[in-house]
């Protein structure tokens, strides 16, 4: 199980995969979790979700739009005799002719992919204004996030801001700190010397829901408060020298959002003054998104997602930070002895398979390429081991080129599955010599009742009848 593997050996037939269903709880499901969460009842979501792999409670039958029944075979399965009418008769679109050239002015996917989509967790949030959507990692290739799936994180809705309107504010908390406070418009900021980088985005809640034990059946879910994108944008540091900072007193920065949740993070000078932070108008090769918020973004590489303030309109630069709301109260870690720990905001190194992860099915024994993606808020990954045992042995996973700074890291690992239950998990290394944790380990240096971030190694468990599912090991 553990020998690597090439795929002309033994075993040449690549094994089936059924993807996960994605649509996992229908809207009398929704209902169901909401009224379990507001009685109080712990556990709703796992409950609510438990059917999806086959074990339906009463709440999960509720919930559940696909059963598993309904997933049991492949599509169009190639028939054992008679020959193959997909390879002996003519398809139309081998006869006619296709669809003229911009039909669509902005292309979209096919729709084929149509149940490729972010999804908000049902029960988690109470309105739809302040919550999450997560992005669908066990349906991605590479490391790019397409700019339509990128996971959403709103504190009070998104806008489509008019960029002709749209006002960045530099100024400082006292005076002497910054001489010449100015106001940029969209056109100013984009005329300036540009630099366009790719780096990973992941909300300090990603995988919070986890931390006590398993609740969530997917990668989705478990961790797709993550994304990845080429940005492009001009350094803070560009416009702050304009203004004659003085770099000495003013150690800090206040980002402002022109949302109504007025979000505020406060950033230390040392990242904006090696020209890492940006103030980013492009993802993708295009304008950001309205969710990802167009027309101005800053991107703060390897901090958690609440820095990158959406709709910049402010930075004000100070000699302390500013403990605002965002940062006081909310993305805190409540560690074991009672105590807050405040302004953790460099995302460790973390992994995760995504494939095969939860709610996918082995249909056959066989070869299975094993996939999945590495990151580190320290610089670059360095090394992802996998197991299929539960951590008994592990191997080197490949490392896919490019591998980048404070930057998702696609990884490929070769395994034949024999058909009997195994454990699937990655574990990053990174470039300061990090090795990402087992929960044992993140349990014991910060107890169980944080939410925020969590970068536990995650185990799937691949069940002899090929269901996978999520599983925590003691
Ligand atoms: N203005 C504004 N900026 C914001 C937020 C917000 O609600 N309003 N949410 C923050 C949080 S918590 C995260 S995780 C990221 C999410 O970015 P995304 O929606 O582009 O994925 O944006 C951050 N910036
Ligand atoms: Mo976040």
């Amino acid at each position: 199980m553990t020998a690597a593997v090439n795929p002309q050996d033994a075993d040449p037939r690549p094994g089936r995969l059924l993807k996960a269903p994605e649509h996992f709880i229908t809207p009398a499901g929704v209902r169901t979790v909401f009224a379990e969460a507001q009685a109080g009842r712990r556990d709703f979501i796992r409950r609510a979700f438990a059917g999806a792999a086959g074990a339906a409670g009463a709440a999960g039958a509720a919930a559940l739009g696909a059963s598993s029944a309904a997933r049991a075979q492949p599509s169009n399965p190639v028939p054992t005799e008679g020959g193959d009418p997909n390879i002996l008769n003519l398809p139309e679109h081998s006869k006619g002719l296709g669809l003229p050239v911009a039909t669509d002015g902005y292309g979209k996917p096919s729709k084929y992919e149509s149940n490729v989509q972010r999804r908000q967790s049902p029960g988690l949030t109470q309105t739809a204004q302040a919550s999450v959507s997560f992005a669908p990692l066990q349906s991605l290739f590479g490391i790019v996030t397409p700019a339509g799936l990128h996971f959403e994180r709103h504190h009070q809705g998104w806008w489509d801001v008019d960029p002709s309107r749209h006002r960045l504010l530099l100024n400082g908390s006292d005076p002497s700190l910054m001489k010449t406070p100015k106001v940029f418009t969209m056109d100013e900021v984009m005329r300036m010397p540009s630099t366009s980088r790719f780096h990973f985005i992941e909300c300090g809640a990603n995988s919070g829901m986890e931390w006590g034990n398993v609740a969530v059946p997917t990668v989705q879910y478990s961790h797709g408060m993550l994304s990845c994108s080429e940005f492009t944008g001009v350094p803070l540091r560009l416009l702050l020298d304009q203004c004659g900072v003085d770099y000495r007193r003013a150690r800090f920065v206040l980002a402002e959002g022109a949302d109504g949740s007025s979000m505020t993070r406060t950033i230390p000078m040392e990242m904006v003054e090696n020209g890492e932070v940006l103030l980013a108008y492009g993802q993708n090769g295009e304008m950001l998104r309205p969710e990802n918020g167009y027309p101005l973004r800053l991107v703060v590489p390897g901090v958690q997602g609440v820095s990158w303030v959406k709709y910049l309109r402010r930075i004000e630069v100070g000699d302390q930070p500013w403990a605002s709301k965002d940062e006081a109260i909310h993305y805190i870690d409540l560690m074991p002895g009672g105590l807050h720990r405040q302004y953790s905001s460099i995302q460790e190194c973390k992994s995760v398979v995504t494939t095969p992860s939860g709610g996918q099915v082995l249909l056959d024994r066989g070869f299975y390429n094993v996939s999945g993606l590495a990151w580190s808020g320290r610089g670059k990954v360095v090394k992802v081991d996998v197991t299929v045992d539960g951590g008994r042995n592990w191997r080197p996973a490949r490392l896919e080129q490019p591998v980048m700074d404070k930057c998702l890291t696609r990884f490929n690992i070769d395994w034949v599955w024999d058909g009997r239950p195994a454990i699937v998990q990655s574990r990053a290394t990174d470039s300061t010599g990090y090795v990402q944790p087992a929960y044992r380990q993140l349990r014991a240096v910060r107890g169980t009742r944080s939410i925020y971030h969590n970068n536990a190694i995650q185990s799937w468990l691949v069940q002899e009848s090929g269901e996978v599912r999520n599983v925590q090991l003691g």
